[in-house]
């Protein structure tokens, strides 16, 4: 192949490599994105073999460089370089490219190939999770380097583009960067003029770079200069500045090189076509055939990256060998956090609580996140201004600052989505990291939830105020739809305990978990603690239990969630003084109890025919699959209202009272009066 190598530089080969295996990978595939891979090569092209530390032998090098592409539509270019590279993926991978099965999906997935640090696509996610990774960063290097021992000093690397930088979440999350001086964050913002509906001058025209300036980041222009000289030199100049973000504004051209398709919105989503492929190669001085060309001088120059990132590596395991012999605890507590490892809890953190006593579960909360931040160092997080309300904080954790990262605590400011985002890029770090609010603002930050659904990253949501129950603050802030939303979400664990004990169980299943995401809802007011005998200490992991049986086989099941649970024991109550035969179901996790066997579930809800009422003062969809054709739902079917919350649940008819009624209704005049 040193046909195409002899009379072109290494580096224009190497770029060349880079945007042919793109343009050829899409037009195999017959979809995908092709320009923007082109025109950003010589930015990843330089990262990965001559700025970023990091080892292709050893993906999961715990102080290696981070790279997002947070444009994550080019994924053609973060597979090229991953390939090159040797991280792991073949050539037929990428001749594989958008096909079913193949590593190389349409945007990048994290754990589909070694080398991708985080899932990209939905425009935004990709840069605000990277302040979570560099948040992350700053926080174990404060927690763990010592004078003369520099365990942690990485850099997360992204390349953005207009979509990103349109998007609201990276504001967010851009803001808090810059709030918190993250100086090992350095984005290029590929300012390419163009999005898929064309030139960007139709929707986006103010100065991005003062903006990010505004933010408190440092800004550097390069203009049209983007040869691999300026782009490195850019890259060491923004990691040179240690106390703020840097963001590089590359103007580059989308198809760069493409005689009819450069600087076009076509060639942002379509491949070239295949005379425009034979075009533009030509352009390149790239031989028109085959396709998928990979001279051997350009792989072995990036193949290089392998020795020069073992020989990086090994430098820092001496460093980490003379640290582990100094301070053996932190380095061992380390090694578990960048495992992601958390020591085995105890299923009930906190037994505490005194039956019969009221407690919200947000309250219960807070005192059972004490116990378990004392038992896992990695658990760490915060609120979106709302903490007091939230109750999440750790007490004796401190506040993460620009001056001191050591703390436990964030302070996310009103920035939902962006919290998730890096909540999202603290747990690909390892960390244990919850984001709290309140139910009803999931819906702000539902695409971070999605991502790390997606990602299999057990991030942590904490939401109170979970329902009508909240009271007062009315309808805008009563949730009511968010529950079934969340539980549509495929590998989320949505748990609403019914009271302090089952919010304990909550919080260790959370942190037990290593794959899912958790959400647990939590209510505003108080609730009776119940029988803790009457717990089984799997109630969440089941998803659902016999908290209350009657005395033979039920002829009533009541099935509640969170608040309602009570409502279900008092109506019990009241039937079984009349004489009906009544069991009562918490199902604190739906989610977890749907995926049970139909026999596991059926020991649970009685045989198919038991009346059942579901009580759960949210949204009824989801519900039938477990009342069955003779049950009945109390629920919302309307937004909720603004007053005290004993009215507002009067008034929407969730009570114990409305729980009998239809009981009666359900078991027919013969039953009950
Ligand atoms: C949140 C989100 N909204 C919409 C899209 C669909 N989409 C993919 S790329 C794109 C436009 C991208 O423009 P830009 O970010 O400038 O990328 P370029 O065309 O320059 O590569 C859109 C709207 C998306 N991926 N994510
Ligand atoms: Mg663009």
């Amino acid at each position: 192949m040193s046909t195409v190598a002899r009379d072109v530089d290494l580096d224009e080969l190497c770029i060349n490599t880079i945007r042919t295996l793109a343009m050829d990978a899409v037009q195999k595939a017959n979809s995908g994105h092709p320009g923007t891979p082109m025109a950003l090569a010589p930015v990843a092209y330089t990262l990965y073999t001559r700025v970023m530390h990091h080892n292709p032998a050893n993906p999961a090098w715990p102080n290696r460089d981070r790279f997002v592409l947070s444009a994550g539509h080019a994924s053609m270019l973060l597979y090229a370089c991953l390939y090159l590279c040797g991280y792991g993926l073949e050539l037929d991978d990428l001749k594989n490219f958008r096909q079913l099965g193949s590593p190389c999906a349409g945007h990048p997935e994290y754990g589909h190939a070694a080398g991708i640090e985080a899932t990209t696509g939905p425009l935004g996610q990709g840069i605000s999770t990277c302040v979570g990774l560099a948040l992350a960063e700053r926080m174990l290097a404060a927690r763990y380097n010592r004078p003369g021992h520099q365990l942690i000093d990485h850099h997360t690397f992204t390349i953005c583009s207009d979509g990103d930088l349109e998007e609201g979440i990276s504001s967010e999350a851009s803001s808090l960067a810059g709030h918190l001086g993250l100086g090992r964050l350095v984005a290029f913002y590929d300012d390419n003029h163009i999005s898929i509906e064309g030139n960007t001058d139709v929707a986006f025209s103010e100065d991005v770079g003062s903006r990010y300036e505004a933010y408190g980041w440092h800004v550097q222009h390069l203009g049209e200069n983007i040869a691999v000289g300026p782009i490195e030199e850019a890259a060491q100049a923004a990691m040179a500045v240690t106390d703020r973000p840097s963001l590089i504004i590359c103007r580059t051209h989308i198809a760069q090189g493409s005689p009819n398709k450069q600087d076009t919105g076509e060639a942002h989503g379509s491949p070239l076509g295949e005379e425009e492929v034979r075009l533009t190669k030509e352009v390149y001085g790239w031989p028109t055939e085959p396709p998928f060309l990979v001279p051997d001088e350009a792989l072995a120059h990036f193949r290089a990256t392998i020795p020069a990132g073992e020989e990086l590596e090994r430098e820092w395991e001496l460093r980490h060998a003379s640290y582990a012999q100094e301070y053996p605890n932190e380095a061992a507590e380390l090694e578990d956090i960048v495992a992601r490892r958390v020591p085995k809890l105890p299923r009930g953190l906190l037994k505490r609580f005194e039956p019969g006593e009221k407690i919200a579960t947000r309250k219960a909360s807070e005192s059972v996140l004490q116990v378990a931040a004392a038992l896992v160092p990695s658990l760490v997080g915060g609120s979106a201004d709302l903490s007091p309300s939230t109750l999440t904080l750790i007490a004796d954790g401190g506040s993460v600052s620009r001056s001191d990262y050591s703390g436990r605590n964030f302070h996310f400011g009103i920035r939902e989505h962006g919290m998730g985002a890096i909540v999202n890029g603290l747990t690909l770090s390892g960390l244990r990291a919850y984001g709290a609010t309140f139910l009803v603002f999931s819906d702000y930050m539902k695409g971070a939830i999605r991502i790390a659904a997606l990602s299999k990253l057990p991030s942590i949501f904490v939401y109170t105020h979970d329902s009508i129950g909240l009271g007062e603050d009315g309808p805008t802030h009563q949730p009511i739809e968010q529950l079934v939303a969340l539980r549509a979400t495929p590998n989320v664990n949505v748990v609403r305990p019914a009271d302090a004990h089952e919010t304990s169980l909550a919080w260790t299943f959370a942190l037990m978990s290593t794959s899912t995401p958790t959400v647990l809802a939590l209510s505003r007011q108080g609730l009776p603690v119940l029988d803790p005998d009457a717990i089984p200490g799997d109630a969440i992991e089941r998803g659902g239990y016999v908290l209350r049986d009657s005395a033979g086989e039920p002829e009533l099941v009541l099935i509640g969630t969170g608040s309602e649970v009570s409502l279900c024991l008092e109506a019990a109550e009241l039937l079984s003084g009349e004489g009906v035969a009544v069991r009562v179901v918490s199902m604190p996790c739906v989610d977890r109890f749907a995926e049970l066997s139909a026999d596991e579930q059926a020991a649970v809800l009685g045989p198919e025919g038991t009346a059942r009422i579901a009580v759960e003062a949210a949204s009824p969809i989801g519900w039938d699959r477990f009342i069955g054709t003779h049950g009945a739902m109390i629920g919302m079917r309307s937004f909720g209202a603004s007053a005290p919350a004993a009215d507002v649940y009067r008034h929407f008819g969730i009570t114990t009272d409305a729980i009998a009624k239809r009981a009666h209704e359900l078991l027919g005049p013969s039953r009950g009066t």
